[in-house]
């Protein structure tokens, strides 16, 4: 009986240990884990900045209004399809480039646009190259602005709006609402001063309202610029100069996490400073590329040719993500007809 169970038991074994899986050692199962927790981390870092947007998005907000302003929306919309397509001579502004490009506008120019119906139309650049639809919002090409501005230019935007490569801020205010109307992806062409040409995609670009400083998120990169939003490629690099949850700082208003002085005095523009910066598109226009002097202030894309070299161009252009899939995803220069 007991040589039974000893056979009984030597059975188990080899069934137990019959089909050997594949061994790890404990140091490759401490790093496959270790990896895991790394994203993990990384996930619930982004989500809880997404969080964080919305919470602050919504004690900034009086919410209640919007709800009802839904609600009686839902019953205006049927009111709206009762009334004649056109009335009188009102001049009827599309809402962004996207819609300018889909009514078979598709050459690049100055257009007045009007993202929110309740506020004034504006001129922006609708740029119909690469796919077509993009509505630029920051342009810089040959330094003639000065960019070194104070929080209501910012907010309202300044500029000149009639060259093709006039540099512009088109206003925190306007970016604000073209964005609040549905997700957008941020498309970003730069040009170094030997003409070489990179550029930046970012999935789900928002900017939170006045009342949150113009907080900037952003998803996914995609490009050959590198991610230098996110503040590049290494962890310290990110926590101090990664631009994702970042508030707007300008000279005369400060929401920076520099605590011993303001970002925007030092790098001269208006930008969703850190501490302070690996992108810094707003910079100081320096002709000729490499600059020094005692602050990064340049027309900076550090993962590109680093924080020292001072870009020739920059263009920040935005529309919704389903038009990246009927476009190339890169720019094919190729000015619309
Ligand atoms: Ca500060």
């Amino acid at each position: 009986m007991s040589m039974m169970m000893h056979w009984l038991l030597l059975l188990l074994l080899l069934v137990s240990f019959g089909s050997p899986a594949p061994r790890f050692s404990d140091k490759d199962i401490c790093l496959l884990d270790n990896n895991k927790l790394r994203q993990r981390l990384k996930h619930l870092q982004d989500l809880l900045y997404l969080y964080e947007l919305q919470l602050k998005d919504i004690l900034g907000n009086t919410y209640h209004r919007t709800k009802s302003e839904l609600f009686s929306g839902n019953r205006s919309v049927q009111h709206e399809t009762l009334l004649p397509t056109t009335s009188g001579n009102l001049i009827v502004y599309d809402q962004d480039c996207s819609a300018v490009y889909n009514r078979k506008s598709t050459t690049s120019g100055y257009y007045r646009i009007r993202p929110r119906a309740d506020r004034e139309p504006f001129l922006a650049f609708c740029d119909m190259s690469g796919g077509g639809g993009w509505t630029v919002i920051q342009r810089r090409s040959n330094g003639k602005e000065n960019f070194d501005r104070k929080w209501d230019d910012y907010k309202l935007g300044f500029g000149k709006f009639q060259g093709k490569n006039d540099e512009y801020w088109l206003g925190n205010d306007h970016i604000h609402d073209l964005l609040a109307r549905g997700e957008n992806s941020l498309k970003i062409d730069l040009m170094d001063w030997h003409g070489e040409r990179r550029y930046a995609i970012y999935e789900n670009f928002q900017l939170a309202n006045e009342q949150d400083n113009y907080r900037l998120w952003f998803g996914t990169y995609s490009g050959n610029a590198g991610d230098a939003l996110s503040g590049g490629s290494n962890f310290e690099d990110q926590w101090s100069a990664s631009h994702r949850g970042m508030q707007f700082t300008t000279s005369d208003k400060d929401h920076d996490r520099f605590l011993a002085g303001n970002c925007a005095s030092e790098n001269k523009g208006g930008w969703w400073f850190n501490r302070c910066h690996a992108v810094n598109l707003n910079g100081r226009y320096y002709k000729g590329g490499r600059y020094s002097g005692p602050h990064d202030d340049g027309l900076v894309w550090s993962t590109w040719h680093g924080v020292w070299y001072s870009l020739k161009y920059s263009a920040m252009k935005i529309r919704a993500p389903f038009f990246i899939d009927s476009g190339s995803g890169d720019g094919e220069n190729s000015q619309g007809s």
